[in-house]
This record gives C-alpha cells, structure tokens and sequence, in this order.
C-alpha cells in the first residue's frame, strides 16, 4: 500500500557529473581540467585516484542509460565537460566532444528519459585556471560563450538547463580550503570565486534565455545550519553568519535581492570587494524557473569567543565553532538528519518564494553488504543503510510538499558509484554498485526499493 503519495508528475531520478564517471580523459580532443591536475598533485585525493577511468562512462553510456530504464527512472542528470566542448576553455568547439553529448542524449531521450543537463560540475579547463581561474573575472564571460556552444548543439531536444553546480563548493573548498580543485587557500580568492561564478551563472542564464532554453536553473547546496543551543544569542549570532556565508550569499543576488549588507561587511574585512563592480548584481538576478538544491546533512554551529572557525567559511576563526557530527553518520562522517532537510526545504520556500524547487541531490556513502542470493550469482549487493537514509530523506520531503514547499522532484546522488572527488573511490554513493576492476554494474538493494517508489509515486 502508498502511504505517502507525491504530487503527479514529480520527477524522479537519478544525477551524476561528467568528471566522476566519464573517464576516457584523453578521449576525441578533451583538455586537461583543473581535476587532472589536482588529481595528480601527490596528497590531494585519497590513494592518487584519478578520473581517467572511473565508470568508462564515456564508452558504456548506452548501457547505463538502458540500466536508467530498467530502473523506472524518469529524469537523469548529467552534467557535460566543458574541456570536452572547448579543450582550452575558450574559442572554437571540439565538434568530437559535443558528438558524445548529442549520442547521449539522443540515448536518453530514446529511453523516455527526461534529460536535465548541469553546465559546469567543477571540471574547469586547466588553461582557465592558468589565468587565475574564478578569481578572474574573464572566466564568467566564458562560462556563457560555452553555455551557448552547448545549446547550439543540444538545445533542440534538451529542455532542462542548469548552470552549475554546488558554486559554494567550487569558491570555498577550492580557493579557501584547499580540499578541492584547484587547492588555493585564500580568503580573499574564495570571495571573488563567489562573485564570478554568480556573475557567470548570470551571463549564461541570460544567454541560455535568449538562444531559446525552456527552463532555466542553477543548483546550490544550501546549508541547513542550526544553532548548538536555541536558546543561546551568540549560537543565533553565529547562525546568521555561517548562513549569510553559505546560504545568503548566494540565494540574495540569484533571487535580485543582492549581496546582503551584513555579508558584505564580512567580506570587506577580508578583502576590498572591488571584484564586485556596478550592474554585476542586476546580471546575477537573471530570472530563472528552477532551483537546484542538494543536501546531505545539517550544520551545527556554537558562537564562541577564539571558536576554531572553518576554513571553508572564510573570517569564522575566532568566531564560531562548527560542532562534530553527532549521532548515526554515513561513511563520509556526515551526520544523518532527515529534518534537516525539511527545514531546509520549508525556508527557501518561505523566504525566497515563487521559485519551484527541484532536489538534485541527495545521498549517502554507505557500507555494502554482499547478499548470497544474487540474480545472476554474483551475490547481491546489499545496502540497508541507504533505503533507510533515503526513505527518510523522501519523507522529509513529502511533509515539506505538504506545507506548500513547491517542489518538483527528487534525484538521487548517484545513479553509480564513482570518483567521489578528494575521497577517491573509496567512498561508494551509488544506488548501482561498480566493480572497477571489471566495470561490473549491479543494481544494490536500494536501486530494487527506488524503482518500487518511482512506480509507485510515493512510499
Ligand atoms: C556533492 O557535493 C557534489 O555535487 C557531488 O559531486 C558529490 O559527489 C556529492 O555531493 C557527494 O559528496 O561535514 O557534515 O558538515 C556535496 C558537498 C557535502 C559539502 C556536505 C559540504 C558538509 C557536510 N557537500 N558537506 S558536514
């Protein structure tokens, strides 16, 4: 019996980027990107693990997509290679890399499968970082000239369109941390990687719209960041900054608010925010038809005289301390708080509201445990673990929608296991398990109970 029913015509699916499972990084005049380099920088991933392979997505696409269907997938997120489409990032197309997009779609679509495209999944071409990278406001220009290199060849069939993904992560673990891509640590660069990855989301959106894009989207990874104790004004303090940081930031100006005053403050502490220039925040505000949201798992904070801070939250030292993840966590140490996400879900909902909203991702790396009983005696694999994070995440979800949340759908990180970033492939998202030895795909327990929901429409 349903028990949980969600609206028709929600999107189900699954989501996954080029980097991660593509391989075939030498393959028909792909460009090094700033993961090649990163990955092969002794000490940044787990192991040395390198994309080259990954999943051979790049030559088992077809497969893949034919396992999609079997799934009872409705949507699938892919994002596309920008060093594929312009070896060098700018100037003329690599007509061989738009080839495999336009295979892979048409494979999709073939499938009665509802392509949604992501722009940029932090594979920048190597010579882009050359010239600084995001701190240089060229590459927002170029993210726009690419952007319509693939509409020009894709936009006939493809109607879902985002720009990037997750831009906290790209401007805070890879110029302020150092854990991604392409490793700086620099407050000062962190901020302006914020500016001109929003300034690129908007000149593309801008350029998507007016080449014809149907709906037009961005994703980020709101934090639901909640405070040590409720009661506390410096925890509420410290909420507010850690939000402006993470959520504010970015949600303001994408919606045509701004950059909000009080992190503007912050951010001139830091550095002289010349990098934001007149007419850049009406760019920013290009409309758009969809947000992307992706969560994992909440963020606790306690506002704390010489609190040790974050460095992915640049001028928190001192300031605010980031609580350790309590109670049951996945394999990535990330706490596991469904409700998080409702909250999470029910605020963009009330303080940026008319924006429909999609989950784009949402997951956990979690232990398998191999069954004895497999289809085809290769033993199945089991993930328990998984069906519960995910079960719960749904209903989060659900009760979110009941509350008038205007959300569109759910997909699942990941379709695969794969190169999980600095983590290598140790860590394991997929709901189909990868033997990468073999290239083996086995649909785990959880891929089973998906498939159930999706033809079902609810739990
Ligand atoms: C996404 O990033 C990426 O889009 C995707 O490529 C990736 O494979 C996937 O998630 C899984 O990692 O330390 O408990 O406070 C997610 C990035 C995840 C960054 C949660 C911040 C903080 C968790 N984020 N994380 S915690």
């Amino acid at each position: 019996m349903t028990e949980l029913r969600f609206p028709e015509n929600f999107v189900w699916g699954a989501a996954t980027a080029a980097y991660q499972i593509e391989g075939a990084v030498h393959e028909d005049g792909r460009g090094p990107s700033i993961w090649d380099t990163f990955s092969r920088t002794p000490g940044k991933v787990f192991q040395g693990h390198t994309g080259d392979v990954a999943c051979d997505h790049y030559h088992r696409y077809a497969d893949d997509v034919a396992l999609m269907a079997e799934l009872g997938l409705k949507a699938y997120r892919f994002s596309v290679a920008w060093p594929r489409i312009q070896p060098d990032g700018t100037g003329p197309v690599n007509p061989r890399g738009l080839d495999f997009y336009d295979r892979l779609t048409d494979t999709i679509l073939a499938r009665g499968i509802d392509p949604i495209v992501t722009l940029y999944h932090w594979d920048l071409p190597q010579t882009l970082q050359d010239q600084g990278g995001w701190t240089n406001r060229d590459t927002a220009e170029h993210l726009a000239d690419y952007a319509v290199a693939v509409h020009t060849r894709l936009g006939d069939r493809i109607r879902t369109w985002t720009t990037l993904n997750e831009p906290w992560c790209s401007a805070y673990l890879g110029y302020g941390n150092g854990v991604h891509a392409p490793g700086e640590q620099d407050p000062g660069k962190a901020f302006a990687a914020v500016h001109h990855l929003l300034l690129g989301h908007g000149l593309a959106a801008r350029a998507l719209r007016a080449a014809g894009a149907e709906t037009l989207g961005i994703t980020i990874n709101p934090a639901d960041v909640q405070p040590a104790d409720p009661a506390s004004a410096a925890d509420g303090e410290a909420v507010r900054l850690v939000d402006g940081l993470h959520n504010r930031i970015f949600l303001d100006p994408l919606t045509g608010a701004g950059y909000p005053s009080d992190v503007l403050e912050h951010v001139s502490r830091l550095v002289d925010p010349t990098f934001i220039r007149d007419g850049d925040e009406k760019t920013i505000a290009a409309p758009i038809d969809l947000l992307g949201v992706n969560y994992y798992a909440p963020t606790y904070v306690a506002g704390r005289p010489g609190g040790a801070g974050n460095g992915a939250y640049p001028g928190t030292e001192g300031l605010v301390e980031f609580l350790p993840p309590t109670g049951p966590l996945t394999e990535m140490g990330w706490m596991i708080e469904a409700a998080g996400l409702a909250r999470l879900l029910e605020r963009i909902g009330r303080d940026y509201p008319g924006l429909p909203l999609m989950i784009t991702e949402n997951g956990g790396a979690f232990p398998d445990k191999e069954g004895v009983d497999g289809p085809d005696g290769h033993g199945q694999v089991m993930d328990s673990d998984r069906i519960a994070y995910l079960d719960g995440h749904l209903r989060a979800a659900h009760r979110a929608i009941a509350r008038g949340v205007d959300l569109r759908g759910y997909l699942v990180w990941s379709l695969l296991d794969n190169f999980e970033w600095a983590e290598g492939y140790r860590k394991r998202f997929g709901i189909v398990h990868v033997d990468y030895l073999t290239q083996r795909r086995t649909p785990k327990s959880s891929a089973r109970w998906y498939r159930e929901v999706i033809s079902r429409n609810g739990l």
